[in-house]
């Protein structure tokens, strides 16, 4: 384990500013371009270091466990892969969690968690993972294509929060697509998010089996939406068949699949702020984080604004978490490889709400 002195800037909230740009959403098939100039609302800007700089990581989920803030990021690496539209140059091969006592101090960079080496049913790209505690066991849930090319997910275990985890043979039955979140409500249920499309091959699961061809709905039709399950007793499968998460406009309609600055694409998170369910995620090709509100973890959701605006890079990816009483947003963008998209760093910043609940965005300079 390394510990690691970085992570020296840290300055929330100081700035209202109007940034001013636009871009039309890439359409598949066109090349993906690092993009640091769309258009965004009023919102904090902040400038961050990276948190580790010794590797890239990216996909951050943070959790506070044992008191400590731990963050599960995909671990980013240069597999000479060439960049196609799936996002095959995203070929991570394994995990290394960090850890830190407070947000701003000292940054420890775990051990390898685990490798693709490690589990029997994986191909490749472990991409964005999350983790859960129950009961002193710790679940690390993490996406990645089987042997087959199909996007699956599996579960492993630890009794310690940095793994070293022990995966489970097979992926969890039933999963498909990537980006899990698991979320534990108040009554103690624990329920994981997950999807993604384009590369994320949601899209292909539209008809409840597996369809090769990347059909999705009409520009005018409901957006694909992210999936939700329950989760068993012992964490290790869902509890239930995954259901459609509805995300609706303000007049209780559908975001549809046109509406590129709203419907859901990849990465969706939640969290629960005085009572109200937050789901955020990434818009993709419009490169935000926005997020939709609800009464429930099942939805519906209704859509509210922006969270993150685009930042150095392709994706856009978060998470939100408490710590001692403040909200803080990880996300990542890739200002230590001056903009490589596959090669991504992470960082956090603090979160404000206003006093109707609102997120006031964030603009995060590289
Ligand atoms: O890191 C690989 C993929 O890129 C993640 O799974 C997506 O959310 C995007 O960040």
């Amino acid at each position: 384990m390394i510990q690691v002195r970085n992570f020296k800037a840290f300055y929330p909230a100081v700035l209202m500013v109007l940034v001013i740009g636009c871009q039309q959403p890439a359409k598949q098939g066109e090349e993906r371009v690092p993009n640091t100039e769309q258009a965004a609302v009023d919102s904090i800007v902040v400038e961050n270091e990276p948190l580790v700089t010794e590797i890239y990581t990216a996909d951050p989920s943070a959790h506070v466990f044992e008191g400590k803030v731990y963050v599960y990021p995909s671990h980013d690496y240069e597999a000479g892969v060439p960049e196609d539209d799936l996002g095959s140059h995203f070929d991570m091969r394994d995990y290394r969690v960090l850890s830190m006592d407070s947000i701003g101090g000292p940054v420890t960079l775990h051990n390898v968690a685990i490798d693709k080496e490690d589990v029997p049913w994986v191909g490749r790209q472990m991409w964005a993972p999350d983790a859960a505690e129950k009961d002193g066991t710790y679940y690390l849930y993490f996406p990645a294509k089987d042997k087959e090319d199909i996007f699956r997910i599996g579960v492993a275990t630890s009794e310690n929060p940095e793994g070293p985890f022990e995966p489970q043979p097979e992926a969890i039955k039933g999963s498909f697509s990537m980006d899990p979140s698991v979320f534990k409500d108040e009554d103690g249920i624990y329920y994981m998010y997950f999807g993604g499309i384009w590369g994320g091959q949601l899209q292909r699961w539209a008809t409840g089996k597996y369809n090769p061809a990347d059909v999705y709905p009409a520009d005018s039709l409901p957006a694909l939406t992210p999936k939700i399950a329950k989760m068993s007793d012992d964490m290790l499968e869902f509890a239930e068949d995954p259901k459609d998460v509805q995300i609706l406009d303000a007049n209780g309609d559908p975001i549809t699949t046109g509406d590129h600055d709203r419907r859901f694409f990849e990465a969706a998170w939640m969290h629960k702020y005085n009572g109200k369910y937050y789901l955020s995620y990434s818009t993709g090709d419009t490169h935000k984080i926005v997020y939709a509100t609800g009464d429930n973890p099942y939805g519906p959701f209704t859509s509210q604004g922006v969270v993150l605006n685009p930042v150095l890079g392709w994706t856009n990816h978060h998470s939100i978490v408490e710590v001692d009483g403040k909200w803080y947003l990880f996300y990542h963008d890739s200002s230590l490889s001056k903009g490589q998209t596959h090669l991504r760093s992470v960082k956090v910043a603090e979160l404000i709400y206003d006093d109707n609940g609102n997120i006031v965005p964030i603009t995060a300079k590289p």
